[in-house]
């Protein structure tokens, strides 16, 4: 067990049993002429974080831990498609419509691609996921379980919907999340900066949040026994 320097208090991390989650860094969030920008939402933003991801994923890969990249996408006739993502989206491009890169969220689409930069590679866990949660309707448990995996760590978008619903269903399943503050992003800054607040609350109610650096000091221990 190694102490990671975290929020509220240092992250009790076991590495051995530990899981680099990447949540939806996909093109149409990320990449100007996506879903994302369509909406109206500056996208430098979201962009900003991944070479930090890249850095964390890197030295993930290095020594061999488990990655889960995942996905929002649905299947192109929307039946898993939960019906308060149609009915309450934005108006004016919904899911299953057709946007600049292809349909919305539907898998298959070119904007449904995770970008380059983090781009899964063989042997690694890529999950589509329906809903905001990456545990909703997928079989993320049963395959972290089958690896015994406890600890989350967690990267993506968008910080107050995806990342930190996912969070939520991992922390109530029983997992130790730890949300890496620089390989998050939001579009709305509030929002991110509330989401770290609430999930440190409380001592932790959610999970801990750290720096990446935090985070690679913690691999290079690992690394040099
Ligand atoms: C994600 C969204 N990935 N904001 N989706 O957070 O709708």
């Amino acid at each position: 067990m190694i102490a990671v320097d975290a929020q509220p208090f240092a992250f009790p991390f076991d590495p051995a049993r530990a899981a680099l989650v990447i949540i939806d860094m996909q093109r149409d969030f990320i990449e100007p002429g996506g879903f994302g920008e369509a909406l109206g939402n500056d996208v430098r933003r979201l962009e900003a974080i991944v070479p930090a991801c890249q850095r964390v994923l890197g030295a993930w890969r290095a020594r061999g831990g488990l990655v889960v990249h995942t996905r929002e996408s649905h299947a192109s006739d929307l039946s898993d498609c939960p019906p308060a993502k149609r009915l309450r989206g934005q108006p004016a491009l919904r899911i299953g419509d057709r946007g600049p890169m292809g349909r919305i969220l539907v898998r298959g689409e070119p904007g449904n691609a995770i970008i380059p930069e983090l781009a899964p590679r063989a042997g690694e866990v890529v999950l589509d996921k329906p809903g905001k949660g990456a545990f909703h309707a997928t079989s993320l448990d049963s395959r972290l379980r089958e690896r015994d995996i406890a600890q989350l760590v967690f990267m993506g978008v968008t910080t107050e919907v995806c990342v930190q619903t996912t969070m939520r269903e991992a922390n109530d399943r029983g997992y130790e999340g730890l949300l890496l503050e620089d390989c998050t992003e939001s579009y709305f800054p509030p929002f991110k900066a509330a989401t770290l607040e609430m999930v440190r609350a409380q001592g932790a109610i959610v999970g801990w949040t750290a720096t990446s650096g935090a985070l690679l000091e913690a691999l290079r221990t690992v690394a040099h026994g």
